[in-house]
């Protein structure tokens, strides 16, 4: 049975990830409505990705035989000034959630909660990831921004990620 202070703390971060999804579809519309549907994807890959976040601590909290208790999904913003600003704001929003992550983790060691200890393993790396993917992107659209051809062509790149869902294991 898991804590109730831990339940809680992973509670509020399941709604921390669908706003995470929320922020990134709401992205994703912006990208479309500035004709860069390769960025639109990317974001709305990101946004699949931020919901199996959350649906893997749902499942956890279950497993434990928690409860889970869902959250209203507050509101996001809807317009950047650029590329580089919206990829600006993702890299200082994986950072908040790093920053989150870090002190569930403090709250499982704080209460030698070993099963979450081990659960939270995987998002201490996935944010090493969210971090690095946010970065790299930025630093590309500041380099490219006012190339078009250099636009166009990243555009094109992006348009061909696509969502795996990394919290299931393969299928053997
Ligand atoms: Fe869930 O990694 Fe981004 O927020």
């Amino acid at each position: 049975m898991i804590n109730e202070r831990m339940q809680n703390e992973i509670n509020d971060q399941i709604n921390a990830e669908f706003w995470s999804a929320y922020l990134y579809l709401s992205m994703s519309a912006w990208f479309t409505q500035k004709n860069l549907p390769g960025f639109a994807n990317w974001m709305y890959v990101q946004y699949q990705e931020e919901m199996t976040h959350g649906m893997k601590m749902f499942r956890y909290i279950h497993e434990r035989g928690g409860e889970v208790k869902l959250k209203p999904i507050a509101k996001v913003d809807t317009a950047w000034k650029s590329g580089a600003d919206a990829f600006t704001a993702t890299l200082n929003h994986e950072r908040k959630v790093t920053s989150l992550i870090n002190g569930l983790m403090d709250t499982a060691h704080e209460l030698r909660d070993y099963a979450t200890i081990n659960f939270l393993n995987w998002y201490i790396d996935e944010q090493v990831e969210e971090e690095a993917n946010a970065e790299d992107l930025l630093n590309k659209l500041k380099m490219i921004e006012k190339d078009p051809a250099a636009l166009y062509a990243l555009d094109k790149e992006l348009s061909t990620r696509t969502f795996v869902d990394e919290t299931v294991a393969p299928a053997e």
